[in-house]
């Protein structure tokens, strides 16, 4: 294809996204020199002199960019020690540009200027590294925070304690004590592929605490994930308060598999993720799932059971059994109340409604309270999402389905495509975070087959229903359900990198990804990973460093 022609007087390597190269005394791109990034920018021009961050580097923001320039200071800290000074003519610079997105009616009518999910077009940005310094433009903050999680990557490894001196970007070797940060020279443009970058957390089979969350959500987000899908209720745990229910946190909440203690989040402690995730750009999507994997809520409340019976705690981790009782007054109340409640404690535009394995109802009473719950989403001002067999009821406009099963046919998925929906892709054999890598992994479940990181890499979202492309995929999703995993430890090992290669699925264009430029890439993310204690997977395929 292409090479850029650069008018730079100083060319060291000219690096466009992997296999756009037939330049003849070009070298080819290698992925050294496109710094390790993951996931992979749209275009990475590799040019002159970079520029060293000291301990006097200064920040300049406006005021809009607040968010994503307190998130770089933080990161220039991590690396000099020191917390870079704020004020004008900075070596540093965010800049919001004009473009979609800028002023204050930006496009999508009511979209507020710092919305997360927006168009691709909205989250682009542009950073360059040259003599004069380091520069981040994007036409909304969200861009700019994108770009700023770009810029982390290439600084060297954090250094907090400023002893571990580390090798800089630029391939010298760090000394001990070290206060800068050197940058390589470098353009780089991009832009996401799909608008939703999704990450699922199961916090139904396993409780797992605020600041557990928190710091998945710290993990993450360096890979441009923008979404927080918590599954927020299933048969082992109910852990969101809904006012004027308590039993349902009470005795619903104090549970999960194997018997350990469970827990739930107060209406403080779910807000407080909702704005920790916001001040990353990832937007929370809560999952209260219904009309299966009710056992909690029926454990909680017996007049939701067409029996009106109290069901045991469930500990084990079968699925289908339970549903609630479609056609009495008692569940619609319920529903209603459930809804409302999300609705009331979540700013993100979607709520998340589950419809998944449902065993126990006929297929009309499975669409009439499908049905239902989709509307009572529109009427919260929200937009309903749920797995994909939601397609077998009537849906609103909008309404998003994720699909999961890749046994059996993708029907109910076109389903809802076809009422005017749009498709999350979370295919099990290559995005469930809960499936193990190989035999011998300690953790983990293995319907969906054995998934290796290249399993994770190597599959297009928008070839794998046939008739759903580009144009009916929103975005990916990978679930990490845990029947398996009781720690953040277990979290991290089955995240870790299969969650990195499935960010850059979402991210990066399918001509430019390629799984052996991908590994090399990401092998240098090990030690930064190790440094911050994340137990990760050592995949077979990626050159680790000791
Ligand atoms: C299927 S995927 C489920 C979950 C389980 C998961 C385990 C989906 C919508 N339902 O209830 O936790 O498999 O891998």
């Amino acid at each position: 294809m292409r090479w850029r022609a650069l008018l730079t007087p100083v060319v060291a390597v000219v690096t466009l996204a992997a296999g756009a190269c037939s330049g003849e005394d070009a070298p080819a791109p290698s992925p050294r020199e496109r710094h390790g990034l993951v996931p992979l920018p749209v275009e990475v021009v590799h040019r002159g002199a970079g520029f060293t961050i000291g301990e006097d580097a200064v920040i300049t923001a406006p005021p809009e960019a607040e968010r994503a320039a307190g998130h770089l200071a933080e990161a220039v800290r991590d690396v000099t020690g020191r917390t870079p000074r704020r004020g004008g003519n900075g070596a540093i610079r965010l800049e919001i540009t004009a473009g979609p997105g800028t002023g204050t009616a930006p496009p999508g009518g009511d979209e507020p200027a710092d919305a997360v999910l927006v168009d691709p077009a909205d989250e682009a940005y542009e950073l360059t590294v040259d003599a004069e310094g380091v520069r981040i433009r994007a036409s909304r903050p969200v861009g700019l925070f994108r770009g700023v999680q770009t810029l982390r990557q290439l600084l060297p490894a954090a250094n907090r304690a400023g002893t571990a001196g580390e090798t800089g970007a630029t391939g010298e070797a760090g000394t001990a004590g070290k206060t800068e940060a050197v940058l390589p020279g470098v353009r780089i443009t991009d832009r996401p592929r799909f608008a939703w970058r999704g990450a699922m957390l199961d916090v139904a089979r396993h409780f797992f605490t605020v600041d557990e969350v928190k710091r998945y959500v710290d993990l993450v987000s360096a890979y441009k994930v923008n979404v927080l899908h918590l599954h927020l209720s299933d048969d082992q745990g109910w852990r969101l308060p809904v006012r004027g229910r308590p039993e349902l946190t009470r005795i619903g909440g104090a549970g999960e598999v194997g018997g350990g203690p469970g827990g739930s989040y107060t209406e403080r402690d779910y807000r407080e993720i909702v704005a920790y995730a916001r001040e990353r750009f990832v937007e929370v999507v809560p999952e209260i799932d219904m009309p299966g994997h009710v056992n909690a809520a029926l454990a909680a409340d017996g007049t939701l059971s067409c029996d009106g019976r109290r069901r045991e705690p469930y500990t084990e981790i079968e699925v289908g059994f339970s549903a609630l009782c479609v056609g009495k007054p008692e569940v619609d109340r319920f529903l209603a109340d459930v809804i409302g409640e999300m609705a009331r404690l979540t700013p993100g535009p979607y709520l998340h409604i589950g419809g998944d394995e449902v065993e126990k109802l006929t297929e009309e009473e499975y669409a009439r309270f499908v049905g239902r719950a989709v509307e009572l989403v529109g009427a919260a001002g929200k937009r309903a999402v749920g797995w994909q067999e939601i397609g077998g009821a009537r849906l609103a406009a909008g309404t998003l389905a994720q699909y999961w099963q890749t046994e059996g046919s993708p029907e109910d998925a076109l389903s809802a495509v076809r009422q005017g929906g749009k498709l999350i892709m979370s295919p099990a054999s290559r995005t469930y975070l809960d499936m193990k890598y190989d035999d011998g992994t300690r953790l983990g479940l293995r319907w969906a087959g054995l998934i290796e990181l290249e399993d994770a890499y190597d599959w297009d979202p928008a070839t794998t229903i046939p008739g759903a492309g580009d144009g009916q995929v929103l975005g990916v999703e990978a679930p990490l359900w845990t029947e398996t995993a009781e720690t953040m430890d277990d979290l991290e090992y089955l995240a870790f990198p299969r969650l990195p290669a499935i960010a850059e699925v979402a991210w990066t264009p399918r001509e430019a990804r390629e799984f052996g430029d991908f590994a090399a890439r990401l092998a240098g993310h090990g030690p930064r990973w190790a440094r911050l204690g994340v137990d990760f997977h050592r995949s077979p395929g990626v050159a680790w460093p000791e």
